[in-house]
C-alpha cells in the first residue's frame, strides 16, 4: 500500500477575498467551487440520487456499459489525475480496467479527499495514491512534482467541465493538455444538449435539494465568514438559457436587505441576483471543437442517454 497526502497551502482557494470581490460586482456572483464544503458535497451526492437529475447515474451506466472498450481505446497507462476527484469513487471503475501505477488525486476540499484516497490505496494495493489538497483553478501546475514519469491520462468525469465558460474551458484543457504531456489523455465527460424542460426539471427538483444546495452557500458564508444572511430571504432560482447553452443559477434577493460579510455590509435590492453557477451543455462536435482548440485531437466518443464520454490523445 503506499498513500500520501499533501496539503499545498499556497494552493489553496480564498473564501473571503473570492466573495468579497464577487458581491461587489455587477451583478453580483460567487464561484460555483465554494458550494462544496461538507454539507455541500453531501447535498450534491443528494441531487444525484434525485430522480429529476439523471447526469451521475447516466455516466456511471456510460462507464460501466463501455469500461472494456474504453479501456482498449485508451491502451496502456502509468499515471491518472483526477483533478476535483472529490469522493474518488468515480475513478475505481477505471483503475479496475487501466491498471495505472500511480493515481494522482486533487480537490480543493483537502480533508475528504485525504480520507477518502486513504481508503481507496488500502484496496488497490498496486496504485501508488497521491492524495493533494489544493484549488487546482488556481494552482493546476502545482501538481507537476508529484507525478511519475511514464503515459499520463487526465480523468475529467462529471460534467464538471460545464461550469467554466467555452473560452475558460479551453485554458483549462489546454493545461490538462501541458499535465499529461505530448503522449498524455483526456477523458472527459459532460453533459448534452436535451429537451429544455427535462434540463429545468433536473435544477428544479421537487425535493428541493438544489435548491437547499444553493442556499447551503449562504449558510456557508455565514458559518465561515461571520455573515448574516436570513436564508428565507432569498430565492433558489435555475433555469435553461438556450442562447447561451447553459442552465444558470441565482440566489434571488426577496427584499431589500442590507447583510453583514467578513466585516463589511452588502445590499441587496429587492428582486437583485446573486449569480451562482452556470452549468454549459455541449452537443459532441460542439465539445469537440473547444478540446480541439485547447491542443487536443479526439480519438473515441461513448454517448448515452443524454451524456458523452470523449477520449482525447
Ligand atoms: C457537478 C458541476 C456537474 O452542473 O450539474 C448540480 C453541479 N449544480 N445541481 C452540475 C450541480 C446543481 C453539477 N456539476
Amino acid at each position: 500500500m503506499s498513500f500520501r497526502f499533501v496539503d499545498l497551502p499556497a494552493a489553496h482557494d480564498d473564501l473571503r477575498a473570492d466573495v468579497l470581490a464577487g458581491l461587489a460586482a455587477q451583478p453580483k456572483s460567487i464561484p460555483p467551487k465554494y458550494f462544496y464544503d461538507e454539507a455541500g458535497c453531501r447535498l450534491f451526492e443528494a441531487i444525484c440520487a434525485q430522480p429529476e437529475y439523471a447526469l451521475c447515474r447516466t455516466e456511471r451506466a456510460l462507464m460501466e456499459a463501455h469500461l472494456a472498450e474504453i479501456a482498449a481505446a485508451i491502451g496502456a497507462v502509468d499515471c491518472i489525475i483526477e483533478p476535483g476527484a472529490g469522493d474518488c469513487v468515480k475513478v475505481r471503475a477505471l483503475l479496475d480496467a487501466v491498471h495505472p501505477s500511480q493515481l494522482v488525486v486533487l480537490d480543493i476540499a483537502g480533508e475528504p479527499l485525504a480520507a477518502a484516497a486513504g481508503a481507496l490505496a488500502l484496496e488497490y494495493s498496486g496504485v501508488a495514491v497521491s492524495a493533494l489538497g489544493m484549488d487546482f483553478i488556481r494552482s493546476l501546475e502545482d501538481a507537476t512534482p508529484y507525478l511519475m514519469g511514464g503515459r499520463r491520462l487526465v480523468y475529467y468525469p462529471g460534467s464538471s467541465i460545464g461550469n467554466f465558460t467555452p473560452a475558460e474551458a479551453a485554458a483549462l484543457l489546454a493545461r490538462f493538455r501541458k499535465l499529461a504531456g505530448e503522449a498524455g489523455q483526456l477523458l472527459i465527460g459532460f453533459d448534452l444538449k436535451k429537451d429544455p424542460v427535462e434540463l429545468h426539471r433536473a435544477y428544479n427538483d421537487a425535493a428541493g435539494v438544489t435548491a437547499a444546495f444553493n442556499l447551503n452557500l449562504l449558510a456557508r458564508l455565514n458559518r465561515e465568514l461571520e455573515a448574516d444572511f436570513d436564508l428565507g430571504q432569498f430565492r433558489h432560482y435555475a433555469f435553461y438559457n438556450p442562447v447561451a447553452g447553459r442552465i444558470e443559477m441565482h440566489l434571488i434577493s426577496l427584499t431589500g436587505q442590507t447583510v453583514r460579510v467578513a466585516g463589511q455590509r452588502v445590499h441587496f435590492a429587492l428582486g437583485e441576483s446573486v449569480h451562482t453557477e452556470n452549468s454549459w451543455k455541449f452537443r459532441g462536435d460542439e465539445f469537440s471543437a473547444i478540446a480541439v482548440s485547447a491542443g487536443w485531437q479526439p480519438v473515441q466518443t461513448w454517448e448515452r442517454g443524454g451524456f458523452a464520454v470523449q477520449l482525447y490523445g
